[in-house]
């Protein structure tokens, strides 16, 4: 059977690039250079970080203007989610020679009443001070800087990392030869990757960020960057503590005949 929204989609899809072609003049050349280019992110494996860099906070921007009053913005996922990773208690684990500051990450989750949602699972996950990712990039253990969690009685989750820093994306490969090309920069601000699920609610997708951080207002990947999660550098007894809570949407009904 027809899928309609596969035509609709695809189509519009084409039509914008249809578009650009006309309006650019792209010559035949560069059509065949575009589809070798195509070919080679492919191969290299760095293909959701290509559609990361300049969709995911389109998709991102969607998802928040459907947002009811009071629920956390959503923020881009990235392409280094892992799924498949273990339940932490307290302590994610880290780089033996990470000079970082230690980092607690702490906080509630509430519906959109206000009422704590206990037994909701909160995944985080955080890079290398040289922007790798656990489980993704040089055989890291995919535990690193990589967990999830579970709310308490109270709704809160509470676990210890590392202050993450400035980086830059991959760069070495076809993606970075790109943004070269085009004169952009390949930084990403200092973040943490959240996602919060509980039954019954949507899932919600977000990053938290410093306050005065570099590249928070210059991000490669032309992020969302919710200034609700930027966060001042707050120290408590020598960890530097973000303490985010974050609102829930419950999940919308599917009528039913
Ligand atoms: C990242 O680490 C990231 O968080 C995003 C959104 C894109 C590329 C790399
Ligand atoms: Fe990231």
């Amino acid at each position: 059977m027809a899928n309609n929204r596969a035509d609709e989609v695809v189509s519009a899809i084409v039509e914008g690039v249809r578009h650009a072609v006309r309006e650019k003049d792209v010559t035949f050349e560069e059509y065949r250079a575009g589809i070798a280019y195509l070919m080679k992110i492919a191969q290299s494996g760095e293909l959701p970080l290509l559609v990361d860099l300049f969709l995911n906070s389109t998709i991102v921007s969607n998802i928040n203007e459907k947002n009811a009053p009071g629920v956390s913005p959503s923020d881009m996922e990235g392409p280094y989610f892992i799924e498949d990773v273990p339940e932490v208690d307290g302590q994610l684990k880290v780089l033996d020679d990470d000079r970082c500051d230690p980092l607690l990450l702490r906080g509630t989750i509430r519906d959109q009443d206000g009422n704590p949602l206990p037994g909701a699972t909160v995944f985080v996950w955080s890079s290398t001070h040289d922007g790798k990712y656990g489980g993704i990039h040089d055989e890291l253990p995919k535990d690193l800087y990589r967990g999830k969690l579970t709310t308490d009685s109270a709704g809160r989750y509470e676990v210890e990392s590392r202050v993450p820093v400035p980086y830059t994306i991959p760069n070495t490969g076809p993606v970075g030869a790109l943004l070269e090309m085009m004169g952009r920069h390949t930084w990403r601000p200092a973040h943490v990757h959240y996602k919060i699920r509980h039954d019954g609610f949507q899932e919600l997708t977000t990053q938290v960020y410093f306050e005065g951080g570099d590249y928070v207002e210059d991000d490669c990947c032309e992020g969302i960057v919710p200034p609700e999660f930027v966060k001042p550098v707050i120290r408590e007894n020598g960890k530097v503590v973000l303490d985010v809570d974050f609102t829930v949407q419950r999940a919308v009904e599917t009528a039913s005949a």
